[in-house]
């Protein structure tokens, strides 16, 4: 299973996840070559192995006995057709690691909070006094943990990537919550938490969210513990802004550094995985307290004008739009208003609708999909840039007021990112409040 070096391989897709598994074939003498679908990429550094580019030419296939597919190309592809036809092993760099891994690992997926656990977990690891990496779809490539002096790593998994993934053994696994994302390439909500359900399959132990079902191992053979904001004796629960454990008291909600209630969910389950490594729950509740929220996830950015900004452009679905509109509105004292859209990514973003209309007081929009959020609130504002949705902000809000950028889209068809998107609204508020 782990001798490469009498194997063809191809990897496709020369981004970050692709380049590592370069860097670790060659490690492993392997014969590879590497392709990109795309016809024009610009390499900004030398590859060192073959590159082909677009269509491969006739033949391509013959000679190469496995594919290692990047995240980002679906394995609907239809460029893919021929390695389908010739039945090539096909796998992902989680795959690619899960055969040379030798650490125990934790896995975290979801539609939201991936990234916010992955990172908490590692810190409270880590301050623990474990040798902890944090890696996966976090940013830092899974196989570029190989052969590092660790003793953890807490894996960041997207359903791209558990879609190619079928060895991955994992000491505790999570999905935290399961909503419309990534349509336009799962096609149905089935289909794509079907592909989240893979974390399960060779997990010691599950954590599940009390309030959905598709959260669980199906079947319900691994052992499980539940997390959730109502009282547990058994489990995880919440009772008086403690969070507690086995009926206990844990950490003092209080206390955090996380806003929201969906963080509270958040802490749970990094808990829940810290104590399944063997960290002590005394010990893992006192690392709670020092974790700094992450950037663009909910956090307030300026004062500027007596307003509160908060940043969450991270917010690419309507779940996290929810998860905000909520928990900021449920503790306003002044208005809400949002900025929000983008590109929904085939999203119904109705289910907003409730939210906008018990907790928003004012909606500009912006990107692709403005128009159908616009549709959702009577009054709503469409603008066309970050300039303009912040200038129209400004105008509406006064001292005391919230503004948040919570898009529940994509940012790609007005930005490079989320973080591009982030800087955008940054900018646009010190613009707007120096006019
Ligand atoms: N490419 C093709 N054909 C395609 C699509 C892409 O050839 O149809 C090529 C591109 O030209 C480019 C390369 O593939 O050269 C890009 O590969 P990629 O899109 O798989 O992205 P990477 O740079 O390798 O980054 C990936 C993850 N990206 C995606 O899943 C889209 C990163 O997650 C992850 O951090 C990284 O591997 C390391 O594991 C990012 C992400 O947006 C943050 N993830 C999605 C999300 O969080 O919602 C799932
Ligand atoms: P992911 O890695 O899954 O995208 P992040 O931690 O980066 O998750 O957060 C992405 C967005 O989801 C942010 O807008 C954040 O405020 C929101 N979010 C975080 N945790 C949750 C949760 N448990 N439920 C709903 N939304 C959440």
């Amino acid at each position: 299973l782990t001798d490469l070096s009498t194997k063809r391989i191809v990897v496709a897709g020369l981004g970050i996840s692709g380049r590592a598994c370069l860097r670790f074939l060659a490690s492993q003498r392997a014969q590879v070559s590497a392709w990109d679908t795309r016809e024009q990429l610009t390499l900004d550094s030398e590859i060192g192995v073959p590159v082909t580019l677009g269509q491969p030419p006739a033949g391509f296939w013959d000679t190469v006995d496995m594919l290692v597919l990047s995240p980002g190309i679906a394995l609907d592809n239809p460029l893919l057709a021929p390695v389908r036809e010739r039945d090539i092993e096909i796998l992902g760099e989680i795959e690619l690691f899960a055969r040379f891994n030798q650490v125990p690992v934790l896995g975290v997926t979801g539609s939201n909070g991936k990234t916010t656990v992955t990172l908490l977990t590692h810190h409270i690891l880590s301050e623990a006094g474990l040798r902890s990496a944090a890696a996966g779809n976090v940013g830092t490539p899974a196989v570029d943990t190989l052969n590092q002096p660790l003793d953890i790593i807490v894996l960041e998994l997207s359903s791209f990537q558990l879609e190619t993934t079928s060895h991955l053994a994992l000491a505790g696994a999570t999905i935290l919550n399961v909503s419309d994302d990534h349509l336009d390439r799962h096609k149905t909500l089935a289909a794509y938490a079907e592909a989240k359900q893979r974390i399960y399959n060779h997990a010691d132990h599950a954590l599940a969210w009390r309030d959905q079902q598709l959260t669980y191992p199906l079947p319900l053979a691994v052992s499980i513990s539940e997390f959730g904001l109502q009282h547990s004796a058994t489990d995880f629960g919440l009772t008086d802004n403690w969070i507690t454990w086995q009926g206990e008291p844990l950490v003092d909600t209080t206390k955090v550094q996380l806003m929201g209630a969906h963080n509270i969910l958040n802490i749970q389950a990094a808990l829940g995985l810290a104590i399944i490594a063997g960290v002590t729950p005394a010990v893992a509740a006192q690392a709670v307290y020092s974790f700094a929220s992450v950037a663009h996830r909910c956090v307030p950015v300026s004062q500027a004008g007596g307003i509160t900004w908060i940043d969450d452009s991270k917010a690419t679905n309507v779940g996290a739009t929810i998860a905000a509109i909520e928990g900021l509105g449920r503790q306003r004292t002044g208005k809400l208003i949002l900025i929000a859209g983008g590109d929904a990514k085939g999203a119904d973003v109705t289910a907003l609708q409730p939210y906008l209309s018990d907790y928003v007081d004012a909606l500009i929009t912006l990107g692709r999909d403005g128009p159908a959020i616009a549709a959702l609130k009577a009054g709503a504002e469409q603008t066309s840039s970050m300039s303009q949705a912040v200038a129209a902000a400004r105008r509406l809000a006064a001292p005391g007021d919230t503004v948040l950028l919570s898009p529940a889209c994509a940012s790609l068809d007005m930005f490079k990112n989320y973080e591009h998107r982030a800087q955008a609204f940054a900018q646009a508020i010190t613009g707007a409040v120096s006019c």
